[in-house]
């Protein structure tokens, strides 16, 4: 797809990509990857991490509100040569500071070159069979925030959006992920017994409050998209213990190892691209 740079948001975007080129001396980025809640290790094992940039330095990033996640924007170099962004400050939508500053990190992404966006994310799990600890592979999504990244008539097509290539890819380092469709909420709240009841009737197997809408400015912006969840909780009403942010935090501390390496091996694995 034709990269859309005239879009309200790409100038900001182009500001930010221009302070890390210039921070980190790196040119270009292939690769993005935005850290959720459970992989904020999954850095470590990708490569040699070259330069970090506290996020809040960096134009229009703030740092992150939330406990658990990480606040800097990294530069990592693969043993493959990969130049991988990694972007540990997301704005989630609940924070009140618009859409626009939601996808910031993904239009930087594109703005600095990235071609393959990884988006991974700490979620709610609506299938008693995936229990806190499993990582989903998302191979699709239902956008229920009632907002878009996109502002006026601007039309996408979001058929295959999560890459069905990058799924394979990720298969043939762990033929065991599972694949599942993830229901973006607006949150700060979770569900209620009734909503999860309601979600997994409309075809939802995974809920989180981020991804969907940087999946669709990703496209948007041209890039080929791969999401990963983890589970860090069955959903509301699946057992007799009420959610908390500190289960979250726990089951992202005892599958870190894990879902690092998973993704350090599926990094390794994508083509390094000649540009
Ligand atoms: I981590 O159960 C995480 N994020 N909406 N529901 C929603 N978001 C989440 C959940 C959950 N767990």
């Amino acid at each position: 797809m034709q990269h859309d740079s005239q879009h309200p948001g790409f100038d900001a975007a182009r500001e930010a990509a221009a302070h890390i080129a210039e921070a980190t001396g790196v040119e270009r980025h292939d690769i993005a990857l935005t850290l959720g809640s459970g992989w904020g290790e999954a850095a470590e094992l990708i490569g040699e991490t070259t330069h970090t940039l506290p996020a809040d330095e960096v134009p229009g990033f703030h740092a992150p509100s939330v406990p658990g996640h990480v606040g800097t924007i990294r530069s990592v170099l693969t043993p493959a040569g990969h130049r991988v962004l990694v972007l540990g400050a997301r704005t989630h939508y609940y924070e009140g500071k618009g859409v626009r500053a939601v996808v910031h990190g993904v239009r930087t992404a594109a703005a600095a070159g990235v071609k393959t966006m990884i988006l991974t994310n700490g979620c709610g799990s609506l299938r008693p069979e995936w229990g806190p600890g499993t990582p989903v592979i998302v191979s699709d999504h239902i956008n229920l925030t009632a907002a878009s990244p996109l502002e006026g008539a601007t039309f996408v097509d979001l058929t295959d959006l999560y890459s069905p290539r990058l799924a394979e890819l990720a298969r043939s380092v762990d033929p065991q992920l599972p694949d599942g469709t993830y229901v973006q909420l607006p949150g700060p709240h979770y569900e209620t017994p009734a909503e999860i009841r309601f979600l997994r009737t409309v075809g939802g197997d995974l809920v989180g409050m981020s991804t969907a809408l940087e999946a669709i400015a990703a496209r948007h912006a041209g890039m080929e998209v791969f999401a990963m969840s983890l589970v860090t909780n069955l959903a509301a009403g699946s057992t007799e213990e009420a959610l908390d942010h500190a289960e979250v935090i726990e089951a992202g501390r005892q599958a870190g190892p894990r879902i690092s390496r998973l993704l350090a091996d599926i990094i390794a694995k994508l083509p390094v691209s000649d540009s």
